[in-house]
């Protein structure tokens, strides 16, 4: 991905230790969109980028990437069901 986009600082649950990770292009407006894409129960990082409606997606259970078109309902459905705090920790660069 290109240079810019999001920095998050993740809590972990397993320990209580902060992780920071970038994730996401400023330049194609990606739009932060966490959720639990992967069904284990934790948060995934994830971008929705408005030019193409790729989601591109960090899954948390084993670290692998999801780069998926889905339709654009599923934008707003997972932004209310998934709102964590990953997003009040989450900086724009
Ligand atoms: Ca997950």
């Amino acid at each position: 991905m290109a240079v810019g986009g999001w920095i998050l600082h993740i809590l972990k649950s397993s320990d209580g230790g902060v992780i920071q990770t970038q994730w996401g292009s400023s330049a194609l407006d990606d739009v932060l969109v966490p959720g639990d894409y992967d069904g284990d129960g934790k948060a995934d990082i994830a971008v929705w980028r408005p030019g193409d409606g790729f989601w591109h997606i960090i899954n948390s259970k084993d670290g692998s990437i999801t780069s998926q078109r889905w339709g654009p309902g599923m934008l707003l459905t997972t932004m209310f069901r998934y709102r964590v705090t990953m997003m009040e920790t989450a900086k724009r660069i």
